[in-house]
């Protein structure tokens, strides 16, 4: 169970720019003097916190991270052009920790904070800056500095933004498992754990998101057991839930009384539960008929619950890219 996400990145300040060497030359002016400009400053590696992320899922992409040098200064007394600094976006939540001396070098607890994190190197004086009265043509200019680089560990605690509800053996556990690294115990008997199962989902080119499998909802309910913190705190943290139901012949009672007993249940848990966003997922389309499928689809449109319906095989994959579209789509226009 992984409630941790963690990622290994190397950052590279840029190099101040090298000064200018050089001497004015005008047509007049047979023996100008030196006119060599400074070097610009190299760009700064600079973290910055922000809510739209999740997950460290990124860094696993790309590890390095380099900002540009300094330009080098130029003649006629001109500087080189500083680099921008390179800001790297980061979920709130972040620690930054140098792995060298194994230092917290900041912890961005708080949405568009901004921590630098490699220094960049200052640019090099140009000629002109060393003339003196004994020395009226220097012909030496200063490079610029270096940039900071260090290898940097990040950190995050994982919290859900996608809560999974539904029976015991609606099929929880297998479609987190299918749609994330995350492997949840999958049984054919109701299984039951109080601890929150998390998966990473980065699906197209959205943001990374957390599902967490919330078993110990309905399952630990019955059987009257307590729930943790942590638990409930990823429960409400979530902006969607995506409420799943069996259509799998061997269930006794008709999916839309199954859906209802649990949607009761959740109200417990939830004080603003009727406005929490739902998805509803029917699963196991794979074993049952297409005529079942649609008699069970009008009994939702009669009881006509609002919710995004999506019929899904987990087992074939049938439709699962379509709840994580829904899902996305979701988050995005309901931020945290
Ligand atoms: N045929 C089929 N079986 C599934 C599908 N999804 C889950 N199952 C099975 O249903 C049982 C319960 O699934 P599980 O994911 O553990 O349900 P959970 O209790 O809600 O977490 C397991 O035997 C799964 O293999 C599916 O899409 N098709
Ligand atoms: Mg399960």
């Amino acid at each position: 169970m992984k409630f941790i996400d963690e990622a290994n990145i190397s950052v590279q300040a840029g190099h101040g720019g090298r000064g200018s060497i050089s001497f004015r030359r005008e047509k007049y002016v047979p023996r100008g003097g030196p006119d060599g400009g400074d070097g610009g400053k190299g760009g700064d590696v600079v973290f910055e916190a922000t809510t739209r992320m999740s997950t460290l899922l990124d860094f696993k992409y790309q590890r390095r991270f380099e900002a540009k040098n300094g330009s080098p200064g130029m003649g006629k007394m001109k500087n080189g052009k500083a680099a921008p600094d390179l800001v790297i976006p980061v979920p709130v939540g972040t620690v930054i920790t140098d792995r060298s001396s194994n230092d917290v070098l900041a912890d961005m607890t708080t949405d568009k904070q901004r921590v630098i994190i490699a220094k960049s190197g200052r640019g090099g004086k140009g000629n002109t800056f060393f003339t003196t009265s004994t020395r009226q043509a220097p012909k030496f200019s200063q490079d610029g500095e270096e940039g900071e680089s260090k290898e940097i560990h990040l950190e995050l605690k994982l919290l859900a933004d996608v809560g999974l509800i539904g029976e015991p053996n609606a099929g929880k556990s297998t479609f987190i498992s299918v749609v994330s690294q995350a492997r949840p115990k999958i049984a054919d008997y109701p299984f039951t754990t109080l601890e929150p199962v998390l998966g990473v989902v980065g699906h197209k080119k959205a943001n990374a998101f957390v599902v967490c499998d919330l078993p110990g909802l309905i399952e630990g309910a019955h059987q009257g057991k307590g729930m943790g913190d942590r638990f409930l705190k990823h429960a409400q943290r979530t902006r969607v839930l995506l409420h799943l139901v069996s259509l799998a012949p061997d269930e006794t009672r008709p999916a839309i009384d199954r859906y209802r007993v649990i949607e009761k249940e959740i109200t417990k848990y939830f004080d603003d539960s009727k406005k929490r966003k739902r998805i509803i997922v029917l699963t196991k389309s794979d074993l049952v008929d297409n005529t079942v499928v649609t008699d069970v689809l009008k009994e939702f449109k009669k009881a006509k619950i609002k919710a995004p319906l999506i019929v899904i095989s987990a087992a074939t994959r049938t439709n699962v890219n379509l709840v994580l579209d829904a899902l996305v789509k979701e988050l995005e226009t309901n931020p945290k």
